[in-house]
């Protein structure tokens, strides 16, 4: 049987840029601070890890395998000083068979290489791309007769579930070049429903369906491997039966049903570990996530860890999955683009979760060499459908281009960045963007892949405008982005831009450089922003009452507004133990804001639904000066 080791512990890594040696463990990055700190000047270069381990046992005629789940960026693997495996792309699953190199006591070296190039995707971007083997290496020992680990990093099991009337019809498939394969198929409680042959088709009579956040329902297929009677290897994954579709006039489809995708993107860096994340910040992230209660997540900007997708599989959440093809087109990254794509469909394909397969985003951002870029579209597109007929294909559209531009015409559906109401003035030419391009293009689905306002909980406004970075402005932004969906609610999806504040070495806005401030939760996870009140209390069950603007204690002037979030209904305002508003909800019903005479000290209740919330207002004859950014909001990178 195979077995697999985890090596994350004691390797040694030289810091190529001052010459130093430091023992680490991975999950490791050398970018957790310059990569976070401003001046996009953070190091881009090649660094070495090493380890020493023993000759594994495994079975004569059998092979040993390194299998990283993810080097950003480009990986040489050295056994004993020879050359055992080489790859391009930083956020996919890679093996390498060191068998042949094996010594009683060994030497594994990584050259990783996260220097600038114009063939590895992502070179632009507004985020950073954090050097270093960032997730777990693991030690696979396999028989000769086995299943394959060869194949582009995946898990050798392709599942096909297909819904028929009230039936779920399951193809399995897993790879082995020699023995004989069982396929058992098991429901969400472990018990057996299905056998079939290896490549075999099982019919699940009234399948119980995978109903996104309703119901996310999984069966698992396991495939054993035997030779002689005797089992040698065996794989498993989860699945899901169900149906989806995109109707441009109405909207998304799950299972027959209308179910609009209401929901963000994430990106997945903390501060000083940047990517090299545990099980823990998954988990903490996810659980965030479906506290907003999204149903839909746009795992941007390139593959995400696998067991983020699984737990998306357990959500119950749409998801959009994609490449770091961004910003610029590069003809020589042709083929590294088909082969983080060709990885991301077949390393995922199992997924439930996975409805779209993200092209690129905001390709068009910078001039290039445009009949390339559009053949390359062409290409990954007709990959994405001949690796995977059933999915559907998307792309993130940079603003500036026109509704006709071609590089938005090729995929089976389209999304827009737009920043309307942020980084370009009028809340209000949302609707009339959208109005238009329906008008234009109606028999093209077209979602909002992207929209956002930067927002940092120390800076606040009585008067908050774009730009001003205040948590404020970020909450009016969404409150009327999510009125402006409920009245076109044929938008195939809306993302968030985004769940997480994150890194961006080349910015400095807001006074906090190195940073890109439009989650509606902070990037250490600790602060939820008002605004993460405001789609909870839209998207999610709960009953939400949430006070906004409880970090704006100190307030000028007469009066002062208040702002509450309710999904429970009519709001009561009380001041110092009296009733002294009862506002009235603003179009949509869950925004209730009024101005309230301000006292020396405000001792702010709200009520609503049996639910309080309050905070403490002082008044203050000047304005406070830390709620005001004093330094840097500019960003170096190129928009
Ligand atoms: C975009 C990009 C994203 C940026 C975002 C922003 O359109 O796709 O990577 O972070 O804008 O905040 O400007």
């Amino acid at each position: 049987m195979k077995t697999v080791t985890n090596l994350n512990k004691d390797w040694k890594f030289i810091y190529s840029k001052d010459n130093t040696e430091h023992q680490v463990n991975v999950p490791h990055t050398w970018n957790g601070d310059d990569g976070q700190d401003g001046g996009n000047d953070y190091y881009r270069g090649t660094c070495t890890y090493i380890k020493h381990i023993k000759k594994p046992e495994y079975p004569a005629d059998g092979a040993v395998y390194l299998e990283f789940k993810g080097v950003n960026a480009s990986a040489k693997v050295y056994v004993n000083g020879e050359l055992a495996g080489e790859h391009d792309g930083g956020y996919s699953t890679f093996r390498c068979n060191i068998t042949e190199f094996l010594k009683d006591e060994n030497e594994i070296k990584v050259e990783v290489d996260n220097s600038v190039n114009d063939k590895v995707y992502p070179q632009r971007a507004d985020f950073t791309f954090y050097g270093g083997i960032y997730r777990d290496v693991n030690l696979i020992c396999a028989d000769k007769c086995r299943f394959d680990l060869d194949y582009f990093g995946c898990n050798p099991i392709k599942i096909d579930p297909v819904v028929k009337g009230t039936d779920g019809h399951v193809t399995v498939t897993a790879y082995a070049a020699e023995g004989t394969v069982k396929i058992a198929i098991l429901d969400a409680d472990g018990t057996k429903v299905a056998e079939i042959e290896n490549g075999g088709t099982a019919v699940i009579k009234n399948a119980h369906l995978w109903d996104g956040v309703n119901d996310p329902y999984l069966y698992k297929a396991v495939a054993t491997l035997s030779q002689n009677g005797e089992i040698c290897d065996e794989v498993s994954a989860n699945f899901g039966f169900r149906t989806y579709k995109v109707d441009p006039k109405k909207g998304f489809y799950l299972n027959g049903r209308l179910y609009p995708l209401r929901g963000v993107c994430r990106h997945q860096d903390r501060p000083h570990i940047g990517n090299a994340l545990t099980k823990a910040e998954h988990d903490e992230d996810m659980a965030l996530i479906k506290e907003i209660g999204a149903n839909t997540l746009r795992l941007a900007h390139y593959q995400h860890d696998d067991y983020f997708y699984d737990l998306c599989d357990k959500a119950g959440l749409v998801v959009w999955a994609e490449i770091p093809y961004i910003s610029r087109h590069m003809s020589g990254g042709n083929e590294n683009a088909i082969s983080q794509m060709t990885e991301l469909v077949l390393q995922q394909y199992n997924h439930p979760s996975i409805v779209f397969w993200g092209l690129s985003n905001e390709i068009t951002m910078m001039k290039t060499n445009k009949k390339d870029m559009l053949a390359t579209h062409k290409k990954l597109n007709d990959l994405c459908h001949k690796l995977d007929p059933r999915r559907l294909t998307t792309l993130a559209c940079f603003a500036m281009c026109s509704f006709g531009n071609k590089s938005a015409h090729i995929s089976d559906v389209v999304s827009w960045n737009l920043y309307l109401g942020w980084y370009v003035p009028g809340l209000f030419l949302n609707d009339v963007w959208i109005k238009l391009f329906h008008a234009f293009y109606p028999k093209r689905a077209i979602g909002y892949s992207e929209y956002g306002a930067e927002s940092m909980p120390n800076l606040h406004s009585a008067k908050p405008k774009r730009f001003d970075n205040t948590e404020d402005y970020q909450l009016i932004y969404h409150a009327y982005m999510l009125e402006f969906f409920a009245r076109n609610p044929y938008l195939w999806g809306t993302h968030v831009w985004n769940m997480f504040d994150f890194a961006a070495d080349g910015r400095n806005q807001g006074g906090d450089p190195g940073m890109n401030h439009k989650g509606l939760v902070t990037f250490d996870r600790k602060t939820k922003k008002d605004a993460f009140y405001l789609y909870k209390a839209y998207w999610s069950k709960e009953p939400v009452l949430h006070l906004s603007g409880k970090r704006y204690k100190n307030r000028t002037g007469k009066k002062t507004t208040i702002t509450v979030v309710s999904n429970v209904g009519a709001v009561e305002i009380f001041n110092n133990g009296k009733l002294v508003a009862k506002p009235k909800a603003q179009k949509g019903g869950k925004v209730f804001k009024c101005k309230i005479k301000l006292e020396a000290q405000n001792e702010i209740t709200v009520k609503a639904g049996g639910l309080t919330d309050g905070a403490t207002f002082v008044k203050v004859n000047k304005p406070d000066p830390s709620y005001k950014v004093t330094s840097g909001n500019s960003m170096s990178w190129e928009k």
